[in-house]
C-alpha cells in the first residue's frame, strides 16, 4: 500500500506549525476564544498540539513495521504508574524550548500549564514504576512493544494528611478528559467468567472441552502513544476497559427486565473500576482475580488477532511475541493462552504448550512469603472452570517430571505442585509463572540470589538454565533530565548531551569532582532544587524548612519492612541528646518522609501518625532551635516525586536487608547526587559497589545475619537492654511525650517493636545511630561531600532503564531494534 502521506498541518513541527496547531486546538478541539479559554483549556491545546506529533511518528511507526518479519514485546503489567506526559513528551520530541516560547508569546505560564495535567496514577509504587520506565526505554531503544494493562476508572487514592492521620480521597484522574488516549470502541474482546466445561468431539473425532460460561463482559482498548527519546519510534500502551456487552441490555430489554440489565452494566464495569491500593502483598479479592483475568485475557485475544492478520502460523507464535509477565498479577495468561490455542484454535496440547513456555518469561519482584499470591481454589475454579482443568493438566504433566527426577520425594512434589495443599487448596501463581515460562529473573543481583536459593530454590534446581538476573533501573529522561533541569544543564555544559542515551557517559564527570569551581556549581544547582523543594513544603504543609540544612528524606510507600519508623527511631535519639544537652553539636538537619499506606494496614497507618507527631512536638520545641525538623510530604506521586530527588543530600534506603527485592527510589536519588544511606538490601548493593564504598554510607545486618539471628531466635529485648538511648527513645514514644500524654495511641508499634520486631529494628538500631553520626560529620565537610555527591550521579549510569532493558531484549526476548524513518 502507498505510505501514508501526514507531513504539513499538524504534523509540521517547526515553531509557526506548532504555535498554529495550538491556536486551531483552543478554537475547534476545546471551543473556545483565547480570551475566555480556561487553564484547563490551554492545557489540553497544548496536550493536543504535542499529542499530533505523537500520532504522526505513530502511524509511521505501525506503517514501517507492517508486513515485516519483526517481534515484538509485550509487557504484561496490572499497574503502570507514568506519571504527566505533557512535558515528558516534549523531551522526547526535543521541543521544551520552542513550547516554552509559545507559551510566553501568548501570554502565560507554562508551568501553570504543566500543573494542570492530572497524573494516570495507575500503580501503587515500585512495580508499576518501573513498568512505565520499561515503557520509556523500549520506544527509546526502538524496539517495537505493547503495554498491556487495565485502564482504571480510579487509580491510587490521592493522600491527604489530616490531624497527623493519612485520609484517603478518590483519585479522579479522568474527570476532566483525558488527551493522551484514543479510545478504540472497534478493538473489542470479549471475556467469560464462571459456568462451566463440558466435553465433546470435534468434525476429526478428537476429544475437546468446551467452556459454557456463566457471564460476558466486554474489554474496549483505550491506547496512548508512547514515544521514545529523540527517535520517531512510537509505541503503543492498550489499557482495557471493562463494558457490558449490548446483547445482554438488548435481551435485558426485550424481556422487560430493565433493571437486570442496568445491574449487569455496572456488574460488568465494575471490573476495571478501581486500582486495589495494595503495594505488596496484594489483597485475595475476588474481583482483584477477575481484574487479573479481565485484562491478561483481552490482551491474549488482541496479540493473537494481530498476528493472524500478519497470517502467521499459531506454532510460530512464539517467534513474534515475547511476553513479560510483571510479577504474578498476570500469571493467569499461561492458562489462558493453552486455553485460547487448544480450545478456541484446535491445537494439540503438546505444540500449545511448546508455544506457550517459548513465549512468556517471568519476573519476580519480591522475596516476601505473605507477598506470593496464592488463590483458593474454590474460588479459582469457580470463575473459570476450564482454567482450573488446564491447570491440573499442566500440574500433573509437570509433576510426572519432577518424579522422574526425584523419585520417592513426595515432599518436594508437594513444595512444588501448583496447588498448595499444606492446609487448604491453593493456586500457587508463582509456581504457575516459572512452570509457563522460558526465563525467570529477579530484579538485583541479591534478590535473583536469594530467589535460587530460597523462594524458588526446587526450580532453580530443576531448572537452572532458566535463571537470570536483570537488574533494575530507571529512565534517566524523567529521573533527571525533567526532574532537574539545573543539573541537567550543568552537566551538559561539560560533557555534552549524548549521556542521556548512554548514562555510562556519565562517568566522563569524574574529574570534576576534584575542580573547586564545578563543586560550587554543583552546589549551587543542589540549593536551588533544597529551594523549590522548601517553598513546595511551605505551600502544602505550612512548614518552613531551612535550605542550608542537609535534606535527609525518605520516600516510597509505608511498610514495615522499609522501616520508615527506624527513621524515625533515630530522630528522636538525636532530639533526646538534644533534650538532655541543649547545646549538643548536631548539623542541622531536615527530616523528609513522603508515602502512601495501603488503606487497611494499620501499622503503616500509625506510622504516618508518629513521623506527624514527632514533627509537631519537635518542629515547635524551642530547645531544638532549629537544628531538626521533621516533614510528611503529603500525596507523593510521580508528579510531586519530582520536587524530592533532585533537592535531596542524603537517601534513605533502611530495609531489612534480604526484604526488598530492588528498590528504585534509591537509583533516583544517587542519580541527583544524593548520597545513600543503606543496609545491603536489593539493589543498593550494586549501587554501592557502582560509586564505591567510601561514598556510601553503610550500615546493620547482612541477608544472611537476618536470616541467622532468626532462626537462632531473635530476642528484641536483648538489644533494647543493652542501648540505654533506644530505651530513653522507646520511653519517650509509650510515655505519650508526642501524643499529648496518651500512652495507648502508639503502643501497638511499640509493643510489636518490643516483643516481635519482625523487622529487626532494634538490632539494627545502633549501627544506624552510629552511621548516622558519621553522615553528620561527613556533611561538614561540604568539599569532600560535593565530591562524593558528584562521584553518584557520575557512576549511576549502571542504573538507566535502557540497560536493564538492553539485557532483557538480547538474553530473553531476543529482539532487535527497528528504526523507524518520519520521510
Ligand atoms: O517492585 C519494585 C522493586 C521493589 C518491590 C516492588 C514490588 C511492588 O511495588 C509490588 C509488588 C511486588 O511484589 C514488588 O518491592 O523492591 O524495586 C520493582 O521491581
Amino acid at each position: 500500500s502507498e505510505p501514508v502521506s501526514c507531513t504539513g498541518g499538524r504534523a509540521d513541527m517547526s515553531l509557526d506549525g506548532l504555535r498554529r496547531t495550538f491556536r486551531e486546538h483552543v478554537f475547534y478541539t476545546q471551543g473556545r476564544f483565547p480570551s475566555v479559554a480556561t487553564r484547563n483549556d490551554l492545557y489540553m491545546a497544548f496536550a493536543y498540539t504535542v499529542r499530533d506529533q505523537l500520532l504522526h511518528r505513530w502511524i509511521k511507526t505501525v506503517e514501517q513495521m507492517a508486513g515485516k518479519d519483526l517481534k515484538i514485546v509485550s509487557y504484561l503489567s496490572a499497574e503502570f504508574l507514568l506519571g504527566p506526559h505533557l512535558e515528558n513528551n516534549l523531551i522526547n520530541l526535543g521541543i521544551y524550548d520552542d513550547v516554552l516560547g509559545i507559551a510566553k508569546e501568548e501570554g502565560f505560564d507554562i508551568q501553570v500549564i504543566f500543573d494542570q495535567e492530572e497524573e494516570p496514577g495507575l500503580g501503587n509504587g515500585g512495580l508499576g514504576r518501573l513498568a512505565a520506565c520499561y515503557l520509556d526505554s523500549l520506544a527509546s531503544l526502538e524496539v517495537p512493544a505493547i503495554g498491556y494493562g487495565i485502564r482504571y476508572e480510579f487509580g491510587i487514592f490521592d493522600q491527604e494528611i489530616r490531624d497527623g492521620w493519612q485520609v484517603e480521597r478518590t483519585d479522579q484522574w479522568l474527570r476532566l478528559g483525558n488527551p493522551w488516549e484514543l479510545a478504540r470502541p472497534e478493538i473489542t474482546c470479549r471475556v467469560s467468567f464462571g459456568g462451566r466445561t463440558e466435553p465433546y468431539q470435534d468434525d476429526r473425532g478428537r476429544y475437546r472441552v468446551r467452556w459454557i460460561p456463566h457471564r460476558t463482559v466486554k474489554g474496549v482498548a483505550y491506547d496512548t502513544p508512547i514515544l521514545g527519546y529523540r527517535v520517531n519510534t512510537c509505541n503503543l500502551l492498550r489499557l482495557w476497559k471493562a463494558e457490558a456487552i449490548e446483547s445482554f441490555e438488548f435481551e435485558a430489554f426485550n424481556v422487560g427486565d430493565y433493571y437486570g440489565a442496568v445491574d449487569e452494566k455496572i456488574y460488568s464495569e465494575n471490573i476495571t473500576k478501581v486500582l486495589y491500593p495494595n503495594d505488596e502483598p496484594v489483597q485475595g479479592k475476588q474481583l482483584r482475580l477477575e481484574q487479573q483475568y479481565f485484562f491478561v485475557s483481552c490482551s491474549l485475544q488482541d496479540m493473537l488477532r494481530i498476528y493472524k492478520l500478519g497470517g502467521g502460523k499459531l506454532d510460530r507464535f512464539s517467534r513474534h511475541f515475547a511476553i513479560q509477565l510483571n510479577d504474578t498479577h498476570p500469571a493467569l495468561g499461561v492458562a489462558e493462552l493453552m486455553r485460547l490455542l487448544v480450545d478456541e484454535e484446535g491445537m494439540d496440547w503438546e505444540p500449545a504448550w511448546d508455544v506457550t513456555c517459548k513465549t512468556f518469561g517471568y519476573t519476580n519482584h519480591t522475596l516476601l512469603p505473605e507477598a506470593l499470591e496464592k488463590w483458593p481454589v474454590e474460588l479459582f475454579a469457580g470463575l473459570f472452570p476450564r482454567h482450573m482443568e488446564i491447570i491440573y493438566e499442566i500440574n500433573r504433566r509437570f509433576l510426572d517430571e519432577v518424579r522422574r527426577r526425584w523419585p520417592g520425594d513426595e515432599a518436594r512434589v508437594a513444595r512444588m505442585s501448583l496447588i498448595d495443599e499444606s492446609g487448604g487448596r491453593f493456586v500457587r501463581m508463582a509456581h504457575l509463572a516459572c512452570v509457563g515460562s522460558h526465563a525467570i529473573n529477579g530484579v538485583a543481583e541479591l534478590h535473583s540470589r536469594l530467589l535460587k536459593e530460597d523462594v524458588l530454590r526446587d526450580f532453580h534446581e530443576m531448572t537452572p538454565e532458566k535463571f537470570s538476573n536483570k537488574t533494575n533501573g530507571v529512565t534517566p529522561r524523567r529521573f533527571l533530565v525533567l526532574a532537574n533541569p539545573g543539573l541537567t544543564r550543568l552537566i551538559e555544559g561539560k560533557i555534552g548531551d549524548t549521556w542521556i542515551r548512554r548514562p555510562e557517559e556519565l562517568r566522563k564527570l569524574e574529574p570534576c569532582a576534584d575542580d573547586p569551581a564545578f563543586r560550587e556549581e554543583w552546589r549551587r544547582v543542589k540549593l536551588e532544587n533544597k529551594k523549590n523543594l522548601a517553598r513546595v513544603i511551605r505551600e502544602r504543609t505550612g512548614i518552613e524548612v531551612d535550605p542550608a540544612s542537609m535534606f535527609d528524606i525518605q520516600v516510597k510507600r509505608l511498610h514495615e519492612y522499609k522501616r520508615q519508623h527506624l527513621n524515625v527511631l533515630h530522630i528522636i535519639a538525636l532530639y533526646d541528646r538534644i533534650k538532655r544537652n541543649p547545646s549538643y553539636d548536631l548539623c542541622p538537619r531536615t527530616f523528609i518522609f513522603g508515602g502512601k499506606a495501603a488503606p487497611g494496614y494499620f501499622m503503616a497507618k500509625l506510622i504516618i501518625k508518629l513521623i506527624n507527631s514527632v514533627g509537631d512536638t519537635v518542629n515547635r520545641d524551642p530547645d531544638v532551635n532549629g537544628r531538626l525538623k521533621v516533614v510528611f510530604f503529603p500525596d507523593l506521586n510521580v508528579k510531586n516525586a519530582k520536587f524530592i530527588y533532585p533537592a535531596a543530600d542524603l537517601s534513605e534506603q533502611i530495609s531489612t536487608a534480604g526484604k526488598e527485592a530492588s528498590g528504585t527510589g534509591n537509583m533516583k536519588f544517587s542519580m541527583n547526587g544524593a548520597l545513600t544511606i543503606g543496609t545491603l538490601d536489593g539493589a543498593n548493593v550494586e549501587i554501592r559497589e557502582e560509586v564505591g564504598a567510601e561514598n556510601f554510607f553503610l550500615f546493620g545486618l547482612t541477608a544472611e545475619e537476618v536470616y541467622s539471628l532468626k532462626r537462632d531466635g531473635y530476642r528484641p529485648m536483648e538489644y533494647f537492654q543493652a542501648n540505654p538511648e533506644l530505651q530513653r527513645v522507646v520511653e519517650r514514644i509509650a510515655s505519650g511525650y508526642f501524643s499529648n500524654g496518651d500512652r495507648e495511641l502508639f503502643k501497638p508499634l511499640v509493643d510489636a517493636l518490643m516483643f516481635h520486631d519482625t523487622f529487626m529494628l532494634f538490632a539494627d538500631f545502633g549501627s544506624y545511630a552510629d552511621v548516622q553520626g558519621r553522615v553528620d560529620e561527613a556533611y561538614r565537610d561540604r568539599e569532600h561531600w560535593t565530591r562524593m555527591s558528584i562521584l553518584n550521579s557520575a557512576r549511576m549510569g549502571k542504573f538507566s532503564s535502557d540497560r536493564a532493558i538492553r539485557e532483557y531484549c538480547e538474553d530473553i526476548w531476543k529482539v532487535k531494534p527497528v528504526p523507524i524513518l518520519l520521510e
